[in-house]
């Protein structure tokens, strides 16, 4: 029989992860904060939990999302403080961590094994971790790249129970969250990711996870229309805030109890809403305004010290639709403002952060989808710098 095809990297962080969970290891698993790092650490965490049922009982498993708004994207040197003492451990960044060169460099030293699930592309610089896996890594020969980090996951997970026995329903459990996630993440629904959304989509029909359930029944959902699924599903998932650290979506989905589980889904659902107003409002002053006097200008760059972090890629992704240019929203903090970008197709914003990387602390993210961090004073000088930029794209065309 022919062996199965999997993206670069997957049977070796499939095998690592099948010795670890025989003896127990302990793991950090950090994930990003937004529906895509969530499901995927949910599924990772459930994979070792499925191979080894005695972390259901101990410690042993770890697992941490960032504040965007304190501690930016990615890994940071906060949260490596927050863990050193678990060394040595197996330690996962899920949905993140290619561009976090040094933090990685600085994971091995404390004593962390390192391994990298992302679907990000890599920037000038690649993170060196112990396993890696990422489709958009040089070298790939795996024909589909465009996963979610969940569907990436979720190859790992195949790929570890490829050959036992365990009933089609395990599988099915973590394909529930894979197709959201995907779906969330807004990744290109064909070829691999087709068949997993299709086969999750199916799978959701007859979920038995209580978070799940919940969503379904408070929101009245009709599982066959996707509006409902993305308004009454995706979207409170996706508006989750964090208590210490941990993701108040992750622990809807990990929750045993349909009890509990109806408290925690109607505080999404109830949050959601109010992250809708509040996108709403944003929207029209911000739509005013770019009416009142930057209606001819080539990018909509704005900065403001009172939009919510988590609502900023929403209002950014309306504004394009409605203008058609590049948008850069900022959120302004003490020192640091962080950024949510969104471009048109044919405009690349990871090309254009990177030409303007000299006022920026951290950049990443998709072509069409992207962000950043820069110091307050340097605003300025990266709206001058990337209003060059395509001022010279638009010449090139
Ligand atoms: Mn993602």
């Amino acid at each position: 029989m022919k062996n199965r095809e999997y993206p670069k990297g997957t049977k070796e962080v499939a095998q690592r992860i099948l010795k670890a969970a025989q003896k127990g290891e302990k793991v950090i698993i950090f994930g990003d904060a937004d529906l895509d790092g969530i499901a995927s650490v949910v599924v990772l965490k459930e994979l070792f939990e499925l191979l080894n049922p005695l972390y259901n009982q101990n410690n042993n498993i770890k697992v941490y999302f960032p504040n965007r708004e304190e501690e930016g994207h990615g890994i940071s040197d906060y949260m490596l403080d927050f863990f050193k003492e678990e060394a040595p451990c197996l330690f996962f960044a899920v949905d993140c961590g290619i561009a976090n060169v040094k933090e990685i460099k600085r994971a091995k030293k404390i004593g962390f094994e390192t391994i990298i699930i992302d679907h990000h592309p890599p920037l000038e610089k690649v993170a060196k971790p112990d396993l890696l896996v990422d489709p958009k890594q040089k070298g790939e020969t795996y024909p589909f790249t465009d996963f979610a980090a969940v569907g990436l996951v979720y190859k790992v997970a195949e790929c570890a129970l490829e050959n036992t026995s365990y009933p089609e329903y395990v599988k099915e459990k973590l394909l529930e969250l894979t197709a959201l996630a995907t779906l969330s993440d807004l990744m290109p629904l064909k070829e691999d990711n087709r068949e997993l959304v299709d086969k999750g989509m199916n799978a959701l029909l007859t979920t038995q996870r209580p978070g799940l359930l919940s969503l379904i029944e408070l929101g009245e959902v009709d599982l066959q229309t996707d509006v409902d699924i993305f308004q009454k599903i995706i979207a409170p998932l996706n508006s989750a805030r964090l208590i210490d650290n941990i993701a108040e979506s992750y622990l809807l989905l990990t929750e045993d109890s349909p009890k509990e589980a109806k408290i925690l889904a109607q505080r999404l659902i109830r949050q959601n809403k109010e992250k809708k107003a509040i996108i709403q409002q944003t929207l029209e002053e911000l739509i005013q305004k770019i009416e009142k006097d930057k209606k001819e200008s080539l990018m909509i760059f704005e900065v403001s010290d009172y939009w919510p972090v988590p609502a900023l890629g929403v209002i950014a992704s309306k504004l394009l639709q409605i203008y058609k240019k590049p948008v850069f929203l900022f959120k302004k903090g003490d020192e640091e403002s962080v950024c949510s970008a969104r471009l048109p197709h044919d405009l690349d914003g990871v090309d254009a952060l990177i030409k303007c990387k000299k006022y920026l602390e951290t950049y990443g993210g998709h072509p069409p989808a992207c962000g950043c961090r820069a110091k307050n004073s340097n605003l300025p000088k990266l709206e001058k710098c990337l209003e060059g930029y395509f001022k010279k794209q638009v010449k090139k065309s």
